[in-house]
């Protein structure tokens, strides 16, 4: 069995059942059950599957982790703001204990697969002795003025066999370049230039949207080409994350809630830079676009506090179990990815009630997904009505609560409309779960689990092509 944490490693069993489903779907159908309906001749509705956008090598990478912590950290730790403006004393950052192991190591132990530093927040304070400002970590006193938070957050991560990945905030309160544009679009390529050249492999790249700019004059105009550019040649196999990508996009919220549907592609025609605002935006963010020419999957980003940065005040208010559960669904279970932001505390390492939630919430997941259904032999079919219909027996009847619909999405995105029924025993069809988008991941949770014999998985839209998906079902406790 695969574990739903590692569901990147397809068993053999998987990718047979999808073979067999390709040529049960070329060739015709095999009845499997006397009341399963006839067959069609399916040759037509074959079309190649690489007319459809489809992801990149990094990108698939990118979906496969699934789960990623955010750490926001910086003078706003100290400062218990959410947004600095730029005029925070270096001296303020001490983080007497820091310990960017531990962080390491609850990633790990907590199933999140890659962890995203704020080497820069607004405020613009840099957690790298950066060359291109004395508002660093090198005018602070922690570590005597020599540590290097970046540093010390990557070697860890990797250490612990974690993808790393760095956000440095375009918008910069501090820089006294800031809005006389071409300076300070040389002075941030400078500083991406370090983080992307002096710490090993970076995974992704994270440009915020959010913008305060006032009134002030001080309107800077972004050379995102330039950026992009640059950041595609130092790291060719970093994805960039935005509002406008171009790899992943910003899911529109949050909340931690992935659109349903949520498409992987879009038009890039309607997104086109990081931070503009409008409901066909958010639209798009959120759902993608079903006949988008671009392969751009939204990320979902949520704190499991109110705030983005640690307060103490808020350590009675990190997220319960059943809220991040919610938040998985939403989020993983609806073709996204979740990156949860757990922020390091002025001692420099994770609050006990964060990383007690975190196990907890990592406790839910395994329990939730522990007893795996096994030996499924998917049978496909195409169906008179031209839907495509997948029968499989259960060893033996199972309480099924949850549901996890997969496609290949190598080949990508495919299924607009699916339906999942279960046989109760005595031939009753009983509906257990539907939906548009599957993508990567569909995840559907029965609120009171229901004991099937047989299930039934019906996908009645396509949009190009006909191609069978991986279906895997979980039982509750017996
Ligand atoms: C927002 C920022 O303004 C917040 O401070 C935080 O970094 C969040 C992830 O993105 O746009």
């Amino acid at each position: 069995m695969t574990h739903p944490d590692r569901p990147d490693a397809l068993t053999r069993r998987d990718v047979a059942g999808l073979l067999a489903g390709a040529a049960v779907a070329a060739v015709g159908a095999r009845p499997l059950f006397a009341d399963a309906p006839r067959a069609a001749p399916v040759v037509a509705q074959q079309h190649s599957p690489r007319a459809r956008p489809r992801p990149t090598p990094a990108q698939l990478a990118w979906q496969r982790d699934e789960f990623a912590l955010f750490l926001h950290f910086g003078v706003n730790t100290f400062t218990d703001r959410e947004w600095g403006d730029g005029r925070e004393d270096p001296k303020i950052f001490n983080p007497a204990t820091l310990d960017a192991r531990q962080w390491a190591r609850v990633a790990r132990e907590s199933g999140a697969r890659a962890i995203i530093l704020t080497a820069k927040h607004h405020d613009g304070f840099c957690l790298w002795p950066t060359k291109t400002t004395a508002h660093s970590v090198a005018s602070s006193p922690w570590r005597g003025g020599g540590g290097d938070v970046v540093r010390e957050c990557a070697d860890a991560a990797r250490a612990e066999g974690r993808r790393v990945g760095l956000y440095c905030s375009p918008w910069d309160r501090n820089a006294a370049v800031y809005g006389d544009s071409p300076r300070y679009n040389d002075m941030y390529l400078a500083q991406l230039t370090e983080l992307l050249t002096q710490y090993g492999d970076i995974a992704e790249v994270w440009f915020d949207g959010a913008n305060g700019e006032g009134p002030n004059g001080r309107k800077q105009v972004y050379d995102w080409p330039r950026i992009w550019g640059t950041v595609r040649r130092l790291q060719p196999n970093a994805v960039m994350f935005s509002d406008a990508g171009p790899d992943v996009r910003w899911i529109g919220n949050e909340i931690g809630s992935a659109g349903d549907p949520n498409w992987s592609t879009v038009n890039p025609a309607i997104v086109t830079a990081p931070g503009v605002d409008g409901p066909e935006i958010i639209r798009s963010l959120q759902h993608g676009d079903r006949d988008g020419s671009v392969w751009r999957p939204g990320e979902t980003d949520v704190s499991i506090r109110p705030g983005w940065f640690y307060h103490a005040a808020e350590d009675e208010k990190v997220k319960s179990v059943d809220a991040l559960m919610r938040i998985w669904f939403s989020s993983v279970g609806r073709n996204s990815k979740l990156l949860l932001n757990v922020p390091p505390n002025r001692d420099g390492v994770l609050a006990d009630a964060d990383v007690r939630r975190l196990r907890e919430f990592r406790e839910a997941r395994d329990a939730l997904f522990a007893r795996e259904v096994p030996s499924l032999d998917w049978t496909w079919r195409v169906t008179d009505g031209g839907r495509l219909e997948g029968l499989a027996l259960l060893p033996s009847p199972r309480p099924v609560s949850v549901v996890r619909l997969a496609e290949r999405i190598e080949d990508g995105q495919q299924v607009a409309r699916y339906r999942v029924d279960g046989d109760v025993g005595d031939g009753t069809w009983r509906a257990l779960a539907e939906g548009q988008t599957i993508g990567y991941c569909k995840l559907d949770r029965l609120d009171v689990p229901v004991r099937v014999a047989r299930l039934r998985v019906t996908i009645d839209e396509f949009v190009e092509s006909v191609v069978p998906v991986q279906v895997r079902v979980f039982a509750a406790a017996p």
